[in-house]
């Protein structure tokens, strides 16, 4: 049996930035994380990192490489009726976005625990937490060399992601779950080539939807709305580019640079939150607690902001013995939660091609992407939602 004060399943951001805060604040964490170190250093996933995010990893030391390889974005482009509607982030909303991998974000974390000495342990399994109602939960596991372990906590942050045994261990009838299903899914490509075009462009038409990103100079990140039950053997390369050509295709010409396909993945989309986001001394955060389709690019910026929350909440009850912040953990962090799900609702609402729809809603889209398009007063509501809303309170 070991001791700490904090207990963190998950390496993910959300994991592996609160035991970082935690750490700052002069609270001890270990985080156990299912898969090893290099699986989780190059799973690929989000690429957005708005302002407050970004101005986090900055102040906490950890933002050296972001600031020297990540890509500032002072724009994005919506794209229908065969042409560009450009949305200035940065004259809108006074602040942009970076584009920076988020398993960069992990590796960065990774070597910052490895150089303050901080406990991580791969390839742990058969993680069960007990006692979550008393003062003194316990996380059960398997290490990797196989030995069964214990660890004793002041509580336990669950980040492991929505797949995770965590919310699954807080009693039944305990939680809400709010949850809507979409009749779509993403097609993501990694491609060796540059990019086409110098900022993000998000793109609506009638074959569907599709997204230009990147994630450095020489490698393009592109998306493609698929149907959900589509097998990815269905998605030869050369299917993708046809369809990537036709969705991106401007009424001037656009040119879609195209180059080996790195890597190739299928993502179903889905909205969900629990409420409330603990239970007893079990603190969720992350895709652990909610779930955003990826257009509005909030779900790694919300584990971030949900983890801010958390180290202070943790301060407060395990060395100052006020327990006020920690109760209200998942109030303080619901509203962004819900801010944020309604914006990415928004987004995927306005850009996809629903195949349950009608002429009268494909005309309610296109008229939604006009206005957002041409008045300052929609085209700031987007602006400072996805360059993301300053953190509020602590
Ligand atoms: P994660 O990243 O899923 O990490 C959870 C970790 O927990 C581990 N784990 C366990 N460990 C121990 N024991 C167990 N029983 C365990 N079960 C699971 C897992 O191995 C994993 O390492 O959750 P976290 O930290 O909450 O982070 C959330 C983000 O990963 C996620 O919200 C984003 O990737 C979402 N997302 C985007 N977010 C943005 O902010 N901006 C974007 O541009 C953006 N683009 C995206 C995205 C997600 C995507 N996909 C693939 C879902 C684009 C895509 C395509
Ligand atoms: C990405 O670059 O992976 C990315 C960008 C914008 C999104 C989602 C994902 O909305």
């Amino acid at each position: 049996m070991t001791d700490t004060r904090v207990g963190i399943v998950g390496a993910g951001p959300a994991g592996l930035l609160l035991s970082y805060l935690l750490h700052l604040q002069g609270i001890d964490a270990v985080v156990l994380e299912a898969r090893s170190r290099s699986y989780v250093e190059q799973r690929v996933r989000a690429g957005v990192c708005e302002q407050p995010t970004v101005d986090l990893l900055r102040e906490i030391g950890v933002g050296a490489r972001m600031d020297a390889e990540g890509m500032p974005h002072h724009g994005l482009s919506l794209r229908f009726d065969g042409a560009d509607h450009r949305i200035n982030l940065t004259e809108l909303a006074g602040r942009c976005i970076t584009v920076y991998g988020q398993q960069e974000i992990v590796k960065d974390l990774i070597a910052a625990h490895e150089e303050k000495d901080l406990p991580i342990e791969f390839e742990v399994s058969d993680v069960a937490l007990h006692d979550l109602d008393g003062e003194t939960p316990r996380i059960t596991y398997t290490d990797a060399a196989g030995n069964a372990q214990e660890l004793r906590c002041g509580a336990i942050a669950g980040c492991d992601g929505f797949h995770g045994i965590s919310r699954s261990s807080i009693p039944d009838g305990e939680l809400t779950v709010y949850e809507r299903h979409y009749p779509f899914a993403w097609l993501g490509i990694l491609a060796r080539t540059p990019p086409s075009h110098e900022e993000l462009i998000y793109t609506h038409h009638e074959r569907g939807f599709a997204l230009h990103s990147m994630r450095s100079p020489e490698i393009t990140r592109l998306y493609l709305q698929v149907d959900p039950n589509d097998p990815l053997e269905d998605w030869p390369d050369d299917r993708v580019w046809s369809e990537l050509q036709q969705r991106l295709a401007t009424r001037d010409g656009f040119s879609l640079r195209e180059g080996p396909v790195l890597e190739k993945s299928i993502t179903p989309m889905r909205s969900f939150v629990v409420e409330p986001m603990q239970y007893g001394r079990l603190f969720l955060a992350g895709d652990a607690a909610h779930i955003v389709p990826p257009t509005g690019a909030k779900g790694m910026n919300l584990a971030v902001a949900d983890v801010r929350h958390l180290a202070h909440a943790l301060k407060l009850l395990l060395r100052d013995g006020d327990p006020a912040p920690a109760a209200a953990y998942s109030e303080t962090c619901l509203s962004r939660v819900w801010r944020a799900e309604h914006f990415s609702w928004f987004m995927t609402s306005m850009l996809h091609t629903d195949p349950d729809s009608d002429d009268f809603g494909r005309r309610l889209q296109l008229a939604q992407l006009r206005y957002t398009a041409t008045s300052r007063a929609a085209a700031t509501s987007l602006a400072e939602n996805y360059a993301g809303l300053p953190f509020e309170g602590r």
